[in-house]
């Protein structure tokens, strides 16, 4: 029978493909640095050795498990072997592990005190490599790097971008841009995954902080809060709640308890964007032209739609994404309902996402020189300002979203998670195209983890299919499918990110599927428990229209809520 012994117990082979699976089976956690199960394996950091008899040392995330076979796991061998990795990796490793921006998050700190490690035999790296601070999400350090390729491997497999790769040879060997260009240099979109997977501090995602305690105390300033769909599903595991669970009272809370006047959700602006979205694509498909429509609200997409596929330029949704038309709704028009200048109010996102710090800062969303929205901070930078304060997130009591801009619809909210923006769309899209109540408002077929999802629905006589993709490398084959004549779509989602804006960079370290996963049924949960789940019944985004916008797609809301793309 297929069976293969693990230090004396005796484990069955299902399928593993190899021995670390195998091995993690049954409970032992195999240290790695370079093995995700969702890129491909690589086997260069032989961090997960073990000891098969026969063959003496070797790397169990590359060896298939075969019937007969005598593994041990925690051998003198097998601990020698992985203390020599980890001395050798932080010989030629800066040591500043106290002020790191990922202290208290790295793999590599962890293991080395996971195995005891508390001397290092070899001498001291002299060499400093230049920093590259020159994005607005990401700063990289080669210092840091420990040459797993894992983020190598994430931009081009997962994201099918490929601008970090190994450059010299030896013991130069750097993962760097090409030519040693930094990051804004070359074609990155600033989605942040090469962070999100870096098992140290080589590259990190940008921290703003300190912008943010400066304005906090800043008292000619109003300073508000938007907190985004996917930021309430998540920001919890940062203080031991299980993956998944929903704190949105909490985050509320916690908000105003560092200094926020008043704190808001972006699911408004994701409702009022379905209604702009919707408007256009039904318009474009009675005249059937800019087919198919694709979705903006990423804006590491959208970027990469400028770079890599202009001809589809004219097929993206012009709608600014709910961030930014949440931020022309305080700046143009509450402001002005306030007596305030949009100068006087200062907005801080609180996002999943790198690329969003990305976004702010294009030039067509600032007016008159004023952004509409002053800064961004991830969900773990708001974690990090809560552990600051010294706030104890468990205790803090939950508060509701300020008015006007806290009330949402359960569409509004499922933005969160891939599919959601293209369900939400549909439940809009139904009921206007064909003047009936949906009755049935969840679309099963858009949600979930797989690369791509398809669905068709007929609107009053026309068949509608839709795609949602998700991961760029995922965008890029769909669009080559379509530029084949292979495919055709009336309305597509593309999200950067695996799992759309839950698996965004900016949330608490995920690297096992399972977390995003939970974090995503979380999402459809809030939803399910929403008042209203249309956003075309959110009564306060109607308020809008009618003080201020008019109706979709009007000359206002073209103003103020759309855009339009660079080549
Ligand atoms: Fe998302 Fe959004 S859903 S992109 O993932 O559309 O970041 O959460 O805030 O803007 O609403 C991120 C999340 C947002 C925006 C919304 C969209
Ligand atoms: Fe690649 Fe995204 Fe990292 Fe840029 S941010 S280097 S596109 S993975």
């Amino acid at each position: 029978n297929q069976t293969v012994i693990v230090d004396n117990q005796v484990v069955e082979i299902n399928g593993e493909q190899s021995l670390l699976e195998l091995i993690r089976k049954i409970g032992i956690e195999i240290p790695t640095f370079c093995y995700n199960s969702e890129l491909s394996i690589y086997g260069a950091c032989r961090m997960c050795v073990v000891e098969l008899e026969g063959r003496g040392i070797v790397a169990s995330c590359s060896t298939p498990p075969a019937p007969g076979m005598k593994i041990l796991t925690n051998s003198p061998r097998v601990q020698r072997a992985r203390k020599t990795v980890l001395e050798l990796l932080l010989a030629n490793h800066d040591r500043e592990c106290t002020t790191c921006e990922k202290s208290g998050h790295c793999k590599l700190q962890d293991l080395a005190e996971r195995f005891g490690v508390r001397k290092i035999r070899f001498g001291e790296r002299d060499v400093k490599l230049p920093l590259d601070d020159s994005g607005t999400s990401l700063v990289r350090d080669p210092n840091k790097c420990i040459l797993c390729g894992d983020c190598v491997r994430m931009c081009s497999e997962v994201q099918g971008i490929g601008v970090l790769n190994f450059a010299n040879r030896g013991s130069k060997v750097q993962v760097t841009p090409a030519f040693h260009k930094n990051l804004t240099d070359v074609d990155c979109v600033n989605c942040g995954q090469c962070a999100a997977i870096c098992p140290t501090g080589a590259i990190v995602v940008k921290s703003e902080i300190g912008k943010a305690w400066a304005a906090l105390n800043d008292s000619g300033k109003l300073v508000v809060a938007q907190v985004a769909p996917a930021v309430r599903v998540a920001l919890g595991e940062e203080f031991g709640l299980p993956a998944g669970e929903i704190v949105t009272g909490k985050v509320v809370a916690a908000l105003k308890r560092l200094g926020f006047a008043k704190v808001f959700d972006t699911s408004i602006a994701a409702d009022l964007t379905v209604m702009e979205e919707t408007t256009e694509f039904l318009e474009r498909v009675e005249q059937g032209e800019r087919l198919p429509q694709f979705t903006s609200c990423c804006p590491a997409w959208v970027k990469y739609a400028e770079h890599n596929a202009p001809d589809f330029l004219p097929n993206l949704s012009s709608c600014r994404s709910p961030q930014q038309m949440f931020g022309s709704l305080v700046k143009k028009y509450w402001a002005r309902e306030l007596g305030k200048k949009p100068e006087d109010i200062y907005v801080v996102s609180i996002m999943p996402c790198t690329a969003k710090k990305f976004e702010i800062t294009r030039p067509e969303f600032t007016t008159d020189g004023v952004p509409d929205v002053d800064l961004v901070l991830t969900t773990q930078e708001l974690a990090r300002m809560i552990r600051e304060s010294g706030l104890a997130f468990d205790k803090v009591e939950v508060e509701s979203f300020d008015m006007p801009f806290g009330f949402t619809t359960g569409a509004g909210v499922i933005f969160g998670a891939t599919g959601g923006v293209a369900e939400a769309s549909l439940r809009a899209a139904y009921e206007i195209a064909t003047g009936t109540v949906l009755e049935q408002v969840n679309f099963e077929e858009v949600r979930g983890f797989k690369g791509l999802k398809e669905f068709a629905v007929d609107l009053n006589g026309t068949e509608v299919k839709i795609a949602v993709v998700h991961g760029l490398a995922n965008a890029k084959e769909l669009l080559r499918r379509i530029q084949n004549g292979e495919a055709k779509y009336h309305l597509i989602e593309v999200m950067a990110c695996p799992g759309g804006c839950i698996g965004g960079a900016g949330q608490p370290i995920a690297t096992d599927q399972e977390v995003k996963k939970a974090r995503a049924r979380s999402i459809y949960r809030a939803d399910k428990l929403s008042q209203l789940r249309k956003a075309q019944d959110n009564p306060v985004v109607a308020k809008f229209y009618e003080k201020w916008l008019e109706r979709p797609n009007s000359h206002e809301a073209h103003e103020s809520l759309h855009t339009s793309y660079a080549t």
